[in-house]
């Protein structure tokens, strides 16, 4: 059975994979459309897999910002197993290039593991949130605490952005629409005396999990840096094992910018995981593969929309799924 045709009955296998895949789908129209039109015009072009075929796929890929790098590795596998396999039809390429999109991904391991977030069974689980402004930070605490809620837990969110007028509203307005408690002080107070009152609370009313926003933009980045390694410092010297997750969101849409970003914080502070948001607002969601492929981060969760509903855990497979799905209809 071809690579595809298991990816599509894996994900129409029970209801619930058939909603994770709905909603990568969904969130990845903009992306599939536009890379299976190219595709698909490709492997019209092309009866044959010649050197000018694979020249062309190359600039298919990089305009998906799958990344310079990545697709050359890319490229150069999907070569060696054209050869392997002997294909000499165009049309079977979409095959092998599917599989190699999932196996970039994963390396060796299924990949499944270090996807999901490091949640502590008995303990306290503190998560921090960084990234520059306006990219989704505290969009995504929201969403997250509706999700662990809906799964039972007890969450609790701080705001930790005390310099952006409004931010504290922000958060406060999440914890609504997501039915918990915010810690928060006023504007322009100490994050890190702000964050140091959230753990409090969260030790006392024994809560499962603490997501700390933080500020995206201060006077200047140096200040910015300093202060997330301070705001580090005080959940290390408060819960043990803490922080379990430094979450960098990144924005989609940003491009290849976004691993200039990731560059810049990983150096600041030990990210452990990225939040890519905003795939649903892109054509270039190939911009997954280059995060993995060049940083070695795993992304573990992808914003496909702005709705409460709209945080999945990345997958990979569905990720592939989501950008082939019009390419296997019509087989
Ligand atoms: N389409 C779409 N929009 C998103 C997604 N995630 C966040 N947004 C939007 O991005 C904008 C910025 O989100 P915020 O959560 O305020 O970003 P932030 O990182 O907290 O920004 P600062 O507080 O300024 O540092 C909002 O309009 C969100 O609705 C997503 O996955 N998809
Ligand atoms: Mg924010």
């Amino acid at each position: 059975m071809s690579f595809l045709k298991k990816l599509k009955d894996k994900f129409q296998a029970t209801d619930q994979q058939e909603e994770v895949s709905d909603k990568y789908k969904e969130g990845l129209s903009k992306t599939r459309k536009s890379f299976s039109e190219k595709i698909n015009d490709l492997v019209a072009r092309y009866r044959k897999v010649d050197e000018d075929f694979f020249e062309d796929l190359e600039e298919v890929l990089i305009a998906a910002d799958v990344g310079v790098t990545t697709v050359m590795e890319l490229i150069e596998e999907l070569e060696m197993e054209v050869k392997r396999q002997n294909i000499k039809d165009t049309n079977e390429v979409k095959q092998v290039i599917s599989e190699k999109l999932v196996e970039i991904y994963q390396g060796n391991d299924d990949g499944s593991e270090e996807t999901s977030l490091n949640i502590q069974k008995d303990d306290l689980t503190v998560i921090l949130f960084v990234g520059v402004n306006g990219v989704g930070k505290t969009t995504t605490i929201g969403k997250l605490a509706h999700q662990l809620k809906s799964e039972g837990k007890d969450v609790l969110l701080t705001a930790g952005d005390t310099f952006r007028a409004g931010a504290i509203e922000q958060l406060s307005e999440w914890g609504k629409r997501a039915g918990v408690d915010v810690i928060k002080h006023s504007e322009g107070s100490d994050p890190a005396a702000v964050i140091y009152d959230g753990i409090q609370a969260a030790k006392s009313r024994n809560a499962d999990v603490l997501l700390c926003d933080t500020a995206g933009r201060l006077q200047n980045k140096v200040n910015l840096m300093n202060e997330l390694a301070k705001v580090k410092r005080v959940i290390e010297r408060e819960v043990p094992n803490a922080p379990h997750e430094v979450l960098l969101v990144l924005d989609a849409t940003t491009g290849q910018n976004a691993l200039s970003q990731a560059k810049t914080f990983s150096q600041a502070t030990d990210v452990s995981g990225i939040v890519l948001t905003k795939l649903d607002g892109t054509a270039k969601g190939g911009i997954v593969l280059a995060i993995r492929n060049e940083l070695g981060t795993p992304v573990k969760l992808v914003g496909l929309g702005e709705k409460i509903t709209d945080l999945q855990a990345f997958d990979p497979n569905a990720f592939v799924y989501g950008l082939f799905a019009d390419l296997l209809e019509e087989e």
